[in-house]
């Protein structure tokens, strides 16, 4: 039972979209379930990502699942069909992987709050969120080659990047489970409390950040994800130098030369060492 008086951004079908000081918050909402998502949980996931990351008075998301059983238990096996998970038009799709560069890309940070299950599809999405917070009674894993799927994507490279190669291989290939402490202990979670404390903690979290400067944490985000991230990792994070650039003087004067019909005076900038 949250203690804040979350708002409702808009209504979906198979997830909550809300909002309570500056944060955004993503919920799966399919607890009978386990929160597992179908083609249209993860449509929505896309949708909200998007309404988050255009909203200028959010400046951090949260993502969980409903309940206190999961956070996410990977694609709905009811679904599942070759090619893929069936949306309610018949075409199979894998479009969780547009929710993931979602999270990668968001100029914001955002948080996994891991609130019971993350296996499968739904132990990669709290992967590639920014932080994670589990509480107590939460399980990690990998389920794939028992279930016959894998995510050799970010799933696989940048779990590695997070636990090392050796434990990630475990994890992909024994597809045992995990206490949050285990996790935990492998660095793949950055705090676990009671499930009592989960959002408070959470919360906290984000408040904190929210007294940091918005424009570095964006910067330090987009760094850490162009290391592994190669040409396109490059791309997002000039794309960032850029809008900064923009808000130079110095980009300003370009602009006006040419529409002044004149020469552009870049002397007078400093040519810092
Ligand atoms: C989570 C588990 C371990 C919980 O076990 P427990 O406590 O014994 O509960 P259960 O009785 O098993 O489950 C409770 C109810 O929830 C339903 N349910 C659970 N998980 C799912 C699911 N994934 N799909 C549909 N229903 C689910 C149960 O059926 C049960 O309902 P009732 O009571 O009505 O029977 C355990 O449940 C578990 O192991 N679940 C399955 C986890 C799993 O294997 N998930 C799928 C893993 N694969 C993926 O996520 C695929 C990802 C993928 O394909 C991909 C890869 C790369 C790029 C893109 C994609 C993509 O999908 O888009």
């Amino acid at each position: 039972m949250s203690k804040r008086d979350w708002k409702p951004i808009r209504e979906f079908e198979e997830i909550k979209l809300e909002r309570w000081s500056h944060i955004g918050k993503i919920t799966i909402n399919r607890p009978k379930y386990y929160n597992a998502f179908t083609p249209t949980t993860t449509t929505e996931m896309s949708v909200a990502m998007d309404i988050l990351r255009e909203d200028q008075a959010i400046y951090t998301i949260i993502l969980t699942g409903e309940g206190d059983k999961a956070f996410c238990s990977g694609g709905d096996q009811n679904v599942k069909g070759r090619g893929g998970y069936i949306g309610k038009d018949g075409v199979p799709r894998l479009n969780v992987l547009d929710v993931q560069r979602k999270i990668r890309s968001m100029p914001k940070p955002v948080v996994a709050m891991v609130n019971g299950y993350a296996i499968g599809g739904g132990h990669v999405l709290h992967v590639v969120c920014d932080l994670s917070i589990a509480s107590e009674n939460a399980i990690f894993g990998q389920t794939g080659p028992k279930v016959g799927s894998f995510d050799a994507g970010l799933g696989s490279s940048y779990l590695a990047s997070i636990v090392g190669q050796k434990k990630a291989r475990e994890i992909w290939f024994l597809n045992k489970q995990y206490t949050a402490l285990e996790a935990l202990e492998m660095g793949m979670v950055n705090k676990v409390v009671p499930f009592n404390k989960l959002e408070d903690e959470t919360v906290d979290w984000c408040l904190t950040m929210h007294k940091r400067s918005p424009m570095a944490l964006r910067m330090i985000k987009l760094g850490l994800n162009a290391e592994l991230d190669g040409q396109i990792g490059l791309q997002e994070f000039a794309g960032n130098a850029t809008l900064m650039y923009y808000m130079m003087d110095e980009a300003q004067e370009g602009k006006q030369a040419f529409l002044e019909k004149r020469d552009p005076d870049f002397h007078k900038f400093p040519k810092f060492p």
